[in-house]
């Protein structure tokens, strides 16, 4: 079987490359940029995926990519995925985390891949945006409505609904997931987990004395990122396309979350450790999300394995090894 991968220097498509590589899948990742700081990284840690270079927004570099991949399996993975930075550079943001779906499936068309290739679409529980909060206690499922609060999310809707399209119009293989916060240690330090739990451990370790966030009221559905791609990869063997919510049925706050990361480290109280700056607060924020999983575990047999405090133990504990303050 081949894939290939878009976003293959991100957080889930690390998680995934290695899962692919575990089945025995030749991978072929999309790369952007004349020098990518990440390709050293990927190429280091995964010496099994041929990369090709390629951007998003760039139709003619996407179907040469499909073109020399000739894909069993295409995760359509990368996007400006950071809701923050997408108020700041809302175009961008519809060129790539939007529009850039559509250049992914017009590549497989044009390619003459349509009937062969399987495609997945990373969409969001950002679509969601928290507000229409119309399943109380139950959470979001396939069927809700969407609200998007962000050029983000917004961006997001569009890749959805132009995937459904596809699948619609032409017959084509294409899953959207739509998937709720999921997180781990290969998390970028600009999400609010990460942000965290590597402040915690450079706190332990001396190297900084506090850490600078937004609001901190905010509740999201986390899981963990590597059981997150095993539902992705779960979706495209399902015999027929569709799309399926993954989450952990659970939601927290930010301060629940700092209460579990600091207890790691043996602070009871993080209040003296953190300071709030408006540079973190969006111009709408998305209060709480809340997923229901129950479809993509009825149909697809997915099963998270890591829980909430797992998560934040292991985020942590990933942390102070890295900065070695572990012991
Ligand atoms: P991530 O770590 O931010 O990775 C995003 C990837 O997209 C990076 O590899 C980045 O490459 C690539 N990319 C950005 N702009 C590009 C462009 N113009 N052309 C080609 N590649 C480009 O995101 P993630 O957490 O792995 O998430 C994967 C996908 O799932 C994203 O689409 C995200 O929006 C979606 N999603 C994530 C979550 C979550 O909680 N993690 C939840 C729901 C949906 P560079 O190295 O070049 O920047
Ligand atoms: O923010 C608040 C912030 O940036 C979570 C992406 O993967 O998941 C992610 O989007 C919450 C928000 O993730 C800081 O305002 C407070 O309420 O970690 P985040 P996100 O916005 O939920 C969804 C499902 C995606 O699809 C996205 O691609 O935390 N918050 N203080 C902060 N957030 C950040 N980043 N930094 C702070 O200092």
């Amino acid at each position: 079987m081949r894939a290939l991968i878009t976003g293959i220097t991100g957080q889930d498509g690390g998680h995934l490359a290695e899962l692919l590589h575990e089945k025995g899948y030749e991978i072929f990742g999309l790369i952007r940029g004349q020098h990518n700081p990440r390709r050293q990284a990927v190429e280091a840690e995964f010496p099994y995926v041929t990369l090709i270079e390629g951007d998003l927004a760039d139709p003619t570099s996407i179907v040469r990519a499909v073109e020399i991949a000739q894909p069993d399996e295409l995760y359509n993975l990368a996007a400006i995925s950071h809701v923050g930075y997408s108020f700041k550079n809302p175009t961008l943001t519809a060129e790539v985390t939007g529009k850039g779906v559509l250049n992914v499936l017009e590549a497989v068309r044009l390619a003459g891949l349509a009937e062969k290739t399987k495609v997945y679409q990373a969409s969001t529980s950002e679509m969601f945006g928290g507000l229409d909060y119309n399943r109380p206690g139950r959470g979001y499922n396939e069927e809700s409505l969407f609200h998007p609060r962000s050029p983000y999310g917004v961006a997001k809707l569009y890749g959805h609904w132009i995937a459904k399209n596809y699948r619609e119009s032409y017959g084509m293989f294409v899953s959207c997931g739509i998937l709720f916060n999921h997180e781990g240690e290969r998390r970028g330090v600009e999400f609010v987990t990460r942000k965290i739990t590597h402040a915690v451990a450079r706190i332990k370790a001396g190297l900084q004395d506090h850490i600078e966030l937004g609001d901190l009221w905010p509740k999201r559905d986390w899981g963990y990122a590597g059981d997150y791609v095993r539902g992705m990869w779960q979706m495209v063997q399902h015999g027929t396309p569709d799309d399926f919510v993954l989450a952990s049925g659970e939601t927290h706050s930010i301060e629940e979350f700092l209460d579990l990361a600091f207890a790691e480290i043996g602070i009871d109280d993080w209040k003296p450790y953190v300071q709030q700056n408006p540079a973190f607060m969006r111009p709408a924020e998305v209060d709480i999300l809340l997923g229901d999983p129950a479809k993509a575990e009825g149909v697809l047999g997915w099963k998270r394995e890591v829980d909430f405090p797992g998560l934040v133990k292991l985020m942590v504990a990933h942390d102070l090894n890295l900065v070695g303050a572990a012991g």
